[in-house]
């Protein structure tokens, strides 16, 4: 039951009120393994798009498939097992930091659970910590940074190990230090997975395999950066400010 990471979109739309789009006849194609950037201004749809992915909703009309299967004849939770969110206000919970990245494998051992730190990065902070891996956070995560949660997410995704990654970058302040480290734990996350990224950074939206305009619920752009560039449409337009 290894899943690959094909995800097919084919013309799906989706409304939250009837009679009102907010996505429209979407269609695109990720390979496994690659990176697909979604950009577009606020409202444009963007979160939107990923929801229907995990299932939170499902589309009105179009279909979406993992590996050639309508994720509608797939389980929820079967579904979700094959993906990780790292998301800009990712979810702790009041326990152990331990016990907070073993969320995304809750039989991993205490080793994996490091192993996976340290490829996040995350590992030298946590152990700079009074009571390292054994300190409880609460809810707010409050007693560490918001960089650091990043952190803690990107371990608890690697450790899950999933065919596909959900990242919605953080358009807010983080410091240089924290930044450099949470780019190079999400890169190795994003190695050999079909990764999905809302992009507020350059360098992530250059490096895309494709890049998804989205504007007003419409698919308006697709494709890698310097061919969006040379069409002179709204990409163009976005990135030449
Ligand atoms: P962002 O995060 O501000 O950059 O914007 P996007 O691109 O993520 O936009 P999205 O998908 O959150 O919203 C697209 C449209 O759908 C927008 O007009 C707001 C509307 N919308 C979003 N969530 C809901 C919801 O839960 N219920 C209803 N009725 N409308 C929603
Ligand atoms: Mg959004």
């Amino acid at each position: 039951d290894a899943v690959q990471g094909a995800v097919v979109f084919h013309k799906v739309s989706f409304a939250y009120e009837e009679g009102r789009n907010t996505l429209k006849e979407i269609s695109f194609k990720a390979k496994p393994g690659e990176t697909i950037a979604i950009i577009g201004p606020t409202g444009a749809g963007k979160t939107s798009l990923i929801q229907l992915l995990s299932r939170f909703y499902d589309t009105s009309e179009g279909t979406i498939t993992l590996d050639g299967r309508d994720i509608r004849t797939i389980r929820r939770e079967s579904l979700r097992s094959h993906m990780a969110f790292v998301l800009q206000d990712s979810f702790l919970f009041e326990g152990t930091i331990r016990d907070n990245i073993r969320y995304g494998k809750l039989d991993a051992t205490d080793s994996q659970v490091e192993e996976a730190a340290k490829l996040a990065n995350a590992h030298s902070f946590i152990m700079r910590l009074s009571g390292g891996y054994d300190r409880v956070l609460i809810a707010d995560g409050s007693g560490i940074s918001q960089g650091q949660r990043q952190l803690i997410a990107i371990a608890r995704a690697i450790l899950k190990d999933p065919a596909i990654l959900v990242l919605d970058e953080a358009t807010s302040s983080i410091d240089t230090v924290s930044e450099i480290k949470i780019q190079e734990g999400l890169k190795r996350l994003m190695e050999g997975r079909t990764s999905f990224v809302i992009a507020h950074r350059l360098n992530t939206i250059r490096e895309a395999d494709r890049i998804l305009v989205l504007k007003e619920g419409c698919l308006v752009e697709q494709g890698p950066h310097e061919e969006l560039l040379g069409k002179q449409g709204l990409y163009s337009d976005l990135y030449h400010g």
